[in-house]
């Protein structure tokens, strides 16, 4: 299976992303597994406004195949048939489709092809056997920002010391409640206030850091 033209665009946003977060032997690392997951489009709605990435919901569908054709899963039949929800990027679903998910657009369809690594590994799982090369078909359903992405959480950090305080979650609080055409007045941003950094500020300093804030962060990045 060729890697489409796609895939490529998709392996350049991704580079650029860990490069900007200043950890270059990662982003090393990270290129390398990148190489093995195949990506080809399957079809793409001509209108794509929002492209998938890290810390965005994503609902889709997904069959599972082996290389021999077989399906182990099938989204449709499981579960009821609900489309999927997870966050992207952060280890909610494999390696190989968070990396294989990245910079699509809802309606699009792809085919991934994930080696055991970064699917089941040496172990398989169910009905997948020991290191087995596994292949999705995904259909997107809906792409939004998580509302614990890090671009929301940059946007919040005004002063980009990589903390939140009070007065920066207000400041965004406020913005977004007079964008939406609705603004309040201050008890009741306080109480909001207060119920945010009761969930969130675990170390309670009164500063909501980076990774109190992204509870999806996980340690491999
Ligand atoms: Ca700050
Ligand atoms: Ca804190």
């Amino acid at each position: 299976m060729k890697i489409g033209r796609e895939g490529r665009k998709q392996f350049n946003v991704h580079n650029f992303y860990f490069k900007n977060n200043g950890k270059t032997k990662i982003v090393e690392m990270r290129n390398e597994l990148l190489k093995e997951v195949k990506t080809e489009v399957v079809s793409k709605p001509e209108q794509c406004t929002q492209k998938s990435k890290k810390g965005d919901l994503i609902n889709a569908h997904y069959d599972g195949y082996l290389l021999d054709g077989s399906q182990f899963y099938c989204s449709r039949t499981d579960k009821a048939g609900h489309p999927q929800w997870f966050v992207l990027g952060v280890g909610q679903v494999i390696k190989g489709l968070d990396i294989g998910m990245m910079d699509m657009c809802a309606g699009e369809k792809r085919k991934i092809t994930v080696p055991s690594d970064l699917a089941f590994g040496k172990n398989g799982k169910g009905p997948v056997p020991p290191n087995a090369t596994v292949v999705f078909e995904v259909e997107v359903l809906s792409v939004s920002r998580g509302p614990r992405s890090m671009e929301a959480f940059t946007l919040i950090d005004l002063d980009q010391d990589r903390s939140l305080t009070k007065a920066e979650v207000k400041e965004y609080l406020k913005l977004e409640y007079e964008k939406g055409g609705k603004p309040r007045d201050d008890p009741f941003y306080e109480k909001i206030i207060a119920d945010i950094f009761r969930k969130s500020d675990r170390d309670r300093d009164g500063l909501i850091s980076s990774k109190e804030y992204n509870i999806y962060e996980h340690d491999e990045l």
